[in-house]
């Protein structure tokens, strides 16, 4: 099971030319913050950071895809816990233990439905769900997070344009005044569209320093 230490980051895709570099990125060179990213293609289930952040619906009682998945994996002591939270909106996050699964806590981000809200309030809605989680994660001490597509399977999110408010919001959160308190933010990527969407877009926001 794929734990932080052995999932590249990416100062070493750069140097294997994995991923390349754009002309004009919307963000400066910061080598130690492209130290804390990682792509990961595979299921998030057996990811053993920290944290791992759930694709989930308003009800918090599960569901098919990624939900699916990390329920089934973790047994139904996560659902009784998740009952216990009475739900979530749409752009939030909650946190409950990880039960049988080998992280430490399981993140329940809330992402929007595109094929039921407008582009501009989709997004807002997105980038809710990122942030939060990422604050869910610095506020209960979990050093590294695991992140699923939000909305990029059943919800109809567009995979380039979700990539982009993932990596972007990560961008500015570890940028930000918590930043420090994650060591690692892995992207799991289970769909090749999803691999070809991170490909392309994490150049624009976690571009290489000179030296990598
Ligand atoms: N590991 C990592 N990613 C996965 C896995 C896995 N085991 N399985 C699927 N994905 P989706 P949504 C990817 O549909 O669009 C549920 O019923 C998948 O390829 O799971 O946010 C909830 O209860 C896609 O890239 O979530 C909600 O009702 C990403 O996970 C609704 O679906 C998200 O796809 C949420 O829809």
């Amino acid at each position: 099971m794929p734990s932080p230490p052995q999932i590249p980051t990416l100062p070493s895709l750069y140097a294997a030319a994995r991923l390349t570099p754009v002309p004009r990125p919307l963000f400066p060179p910061s080598p130690s913050i492209n130290a804390k990213i990682s792509l990961h293609q595979g299921s998030i289930v057996s990811v053993s950071t920290a944290a791992i952040v759930n694709a989930a619906n308003t009800s918090l009682l599960g569901g098919g895809g990624v939900d699916g998945a990390i329920h089934s994996a973790a047994g139904p002591g996560l659902q009784r816990e998740c009952a216990a939270l009475h739900g979530c909106p749409t752009g939030s996050a909650k946190i409950t233990g990880a039960h049988n699964l080998p992280c430490q806590k399981v993140i329940h981000a809330v992402g929007p439905n595109y094929h039921r809200l407008g582009h501009a309030e989709a997004e807002e809605a997105l980038r809710g769900c990122y942030r939060r989680s990422l604050e869910l994660a610095a506020e209960n001490a979990c050093r590294s997070v695991a992140f699923s597509a939000i909305s990029t399977g059943i919800y109809g999110y567009p995979a380039a344009e979700a990539a982009k408010v993932a990596l972007g919001t990560t961008r500015e959160f570890l940028g930000g005044p918590d930043g420090a308190k994650l060591d690692r933010v892995v992207f799991v990527l289970f769909e090749s569209k999803d691999v070809e969407a991170y490909r392309d877009a994490v150049p624009l926001f976690f571009p290489p320093a000179e030296t990598q």
